[in-house]
């Protein structure tokens, strides 16, 4: 049962009780109609209220039924909604907290409209890469103002309900409760209030009109194709509105009901609402139950203030966490400072933070030179030199100075995290925080958890990420963690098609066309082309047998490190970040080839990014089956979050389904037979070639 039903007097109330929002479920929908049914069936009740039970009136259809076939058996709730608008009764909708998607229509569909203030209202469809899809694009623009609803449409965007409660000319509200306290009993007093007004009215009968319908449209239509990208539906959301100006209510249902049906089926769809339950599902560990008792963090410690150090500093002054910061230097720890202030009023003149924010943030943060000034820190995080001779004696330290219970963490990127809780006598209050450069940035971080890390060390740093607004993915420990581990391959790939006859920008423009923002070589450039000499250096070593192209070291022993040094695999005109294609590494390249003996071919763009995102996919195949990720939409999350793979592909095992894993497998078997590649590499990791044998596709 997802809707209860009881009768206050001569007022039937229908309460969706479907946790956690209500979702409009099938046996929700099912729930109301069964309860409009009873209510037109007693004589006694005059008039009928919908409300939601908990934290909603209604977060809208059940997205975890979208491909089901549930969502689209009856009742729909097109029918339901049309059960309320022929009721006999007046049906009133009374809002709270939540009210978007379908549980808008739904509203919409009734004769009243009661709502509390601070009831978050959308139509957030279309970040889902659809449109309302139960008259909702024929009703809002009724009852608001047909701009008011494009706006509110196109953009998704959550509106409170004061806000249009105070809308002049808005139908949207027939009232306004005191507070979401009153409004149960001002729900009861408005619907016997109407209880014998006839005829009922319907949001349908209003009329919808443009004055400058054309022009108004056109320049919307204008305006959206820069905002929506490679995505369909904010542009078709425009065309069913404008049919709710331009065609009967019927009609124009009918061009939604099209619209939605047609944009369902989408790939871009399928990706968002794809990573709408990875978001979502991301901070779930398996054996960590949500009730896990977390540890209070009421400070921080950052040992090292470069660019990782007060990057991630910054994340918890955003926070308001007190900050002390520690280097082994004062010209160290002064030019972090100023760097982290420089970040600020650069923030301050975009006008993205408040004069009086910045000062709030600085106050909270404390530089030091004495780790005995870190003692009373809940959480150390550990970002000085990705060397591991040099986190092991910082650990030492820390382990010495740290309070019981604090909580011991590393940025490193690639580094055995094991081995550095080693170093300590509390290896189960150790684990890794992967930051990515910009830290105060990006949304990801990789939380690695090591064989002794506790349990409530997990739920409390999982918890943490999310109060500083990140993306938090779960890694067990391997060399690269999940996003490192799965570029290491993107990027060997990269440098064997320069080998077989591709220039950098051949395969950066493949890239960018497949919706990466920068292709890999403009990406190294940016961030370095050494950081990656240093890590194939250390590699070679511990893996001799991983095969690479030498171009990338030729590079850098020109010196040749990218942005920061003016030319890497560009060239760069001073104080521009324009990559200009560089005469010079053609010849570097033509001159290797040669070297190698290698006659170059013409390589097709779809063989580029097939060889760099399938590499993405086989290692990520990989990871899986070590354990290291524990669930594939997780490493679509790292990739989307943290690395810009394009949000309309859902990441790269998302997009391997929809390509059909089997077609990935006989590419890779393609890509096996080039003497050129790496043969070994393109072996299907064996839980991809059994799940492309079964037909099926990663969970
Ligand atoms: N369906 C199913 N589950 C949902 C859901 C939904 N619509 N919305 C949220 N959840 C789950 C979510 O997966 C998580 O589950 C829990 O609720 C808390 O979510 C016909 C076709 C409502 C503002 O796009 O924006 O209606 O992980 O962490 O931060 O035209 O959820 O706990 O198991 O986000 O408090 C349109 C999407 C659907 C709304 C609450 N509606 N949801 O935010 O919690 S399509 C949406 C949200 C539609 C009609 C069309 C937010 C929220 P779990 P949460 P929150």
């Amino acid at each position: 049962m997802s809707a209860e039903y009881a009768v206050h007097g001569p007022v039937a109330v229908i309460t969706l009780a479907n946790p956690p929002v209500n979702g409009l479920g099938l046996a929700t929908r099912q729930g109301i109609a069964d309860g409009l049914a009873r209510a037109q069936a007693d004589a006694a009740v005059t008039a009928i209220v919908i409300t939601g039970a908990g934290s909603a009136f209604s977060g809208g259809a059940d997205i975890k039924e979208f491909g089901t076939g549930k969502s689209l058996q009856e009742p729909s709730l097109s029918s339901v909604i049309a059960a309320i608008e022929n009721a006999s009764k007046p049906v009133i909708a009374a809002l709270h907290s939540v009210a978007m998607g379908g549980g808008l229509e739904l509203a919409l569909g009734c004769h009243y409209r009661i709502a509390a203030p601070g009831c978050s209202i959308a139509f957030p469809e279309v970040r889902l890469g659809l449109l309302p899809g139960a008259g909702g694009t024929q009703r809002l623009p009724r009852v608001v103002g047909v701009e008011a609803a494009l706006n509110t449409i196109v953009s998704g965007e959550t509106v409170k309900s004061e806000f249009i409660g105070a809308m002049p000319g808005q139908k949207l509200f027939d009232k306004m409760s005191a507070s979401a306290e009153s409004l149960a009993a001002e729900a009861l007093a408005l619907a016997q209030s109407v209880a014998s007004v006839r005829p009922l009215p319907l949001v349908r009968n209003l009329p919808c009109k443009h004055p400058a319908g054309d022009a108004y449209f056109q320049f919307t239509r204008n305006m959206i194709k820069g905002m929506a990208g490679k995505f369909p539906a904010p542009a078709r959301c425009v065309d069913a509105i404008e049919a709710a100006t331009r065609r009967s209510f019927d009609d124009g249902v009918q061009v939604e009901r099209a619209i939605f049906i047609e944009l369902m089926w989408t790939p871009e769809s399928r990706a968002l609402r794809h990573l709408f339950m990875a978001e979502r599902a991301v901070s779930k560990i398996a054996d960590v139950p949500a009730d896990t008792p977390r540890r209070e963090i009421r400070a921080v410690a950052v040992v090292g203030a470069g660019t990782m150090g007060g990057g991630i500093a910054m994340n918890f002054l955003n926070a308001g966490i007190p900050v002390k910061i520690l280097e082994t230097r004062q010209e160290a720890l002064d030019r972090g400072m100023a760097t982290m202030r420089k970040n600020y009023e650069a923030q301050v003149k975009k006008g993205k933070l408040t004069q009086e924010q910045y000062t709030q943030r600085m106050a909270l943060l404390s530089p030091t030179l004495d780790y005995a000034d870190l003692k009373d820190a809940d959480l150390f995080i550990e970002a000085v030199f990705e060397e591991m001779g040099v986190k092991e004696a910082v650990f030492r330290q820390l382990d010495a100075v740290a309070k019981p219970g604090a909580i011991l963490a590393s940025n490193t990127s690639t580094l055995d995290v094991d081995r550095i809780a080693a170093c300590t006598r509390r290896p189960q209050d150790v684990l890794g925080m992967h930051f990515f450069s910009p830290a105060n940035v990006m949304k990801l971080l990789e939380v690695v958890r090591g064989k002794q890390t506790a349990k409530d060390v997990l739920a409390t740093v999982m918890a943490l990420g999310k109060r500083i607004k990140k993306t938090c993915v779960l890694s067990r420990v391997c060399d690269g963690f999940i996003g490192n581990r799965m570029l290491e391959q993107y990027v060997r790939q990269a440098g064997f098609l320069l080998d077989e006859g591709c220039t950098p920008q051949q395969v950066d423009q493949a890239m960018e066309s497949f919706g990466f923002a920068m292709g890999p070589f403009r990406v190294s450039d940016l961030a370095g082309n050494d950081i990656g000499w240093a890590i194939r250096k250390r590699r070679a070593v511990e893996r001799a047998e991983m095969k690479y192209s030498r171009t990338a070291d030729k590079l850098c022993e020109l010196g040749r490190f990218g942005q920061k040094t003016g030319a890497g695999w560009y060239d760069y005109q001073a104080g521009k970040r324009d990559a200009i294609p560089s005469a010079l590494v053609e010849k570097l390249i033509e001159d290797h080839r040669k070297e190698l003996g290698i006659t170059p071919r013409r390589i097709a763009e779809e063989e580029i990014v097939q060889r760099l995102v399938f590499a993405l996919v086989n290692e990520g195949a990989h990871i899986l089956e070590d354990g290291i990720a524990s669930k594939s939409s997780d490493i679509d999350m790292v990739y989307i979050t943290g690395y810009g793979f394009p949000l309309h592909r859902g990441g790269p095992m998302h997009y391997a389904g929809e390509l059909g894993l089997f077609n990935v497998v006989q590419a890779m078997e393609r890509f096996a037979k080039n003497p050129l590649d790496d043969a070994a590499f393109w072996k299907p990791a064996p839980l991809l070639a059994k799940l492309a044998a079964q037909g099926k596709v990663f969970d």
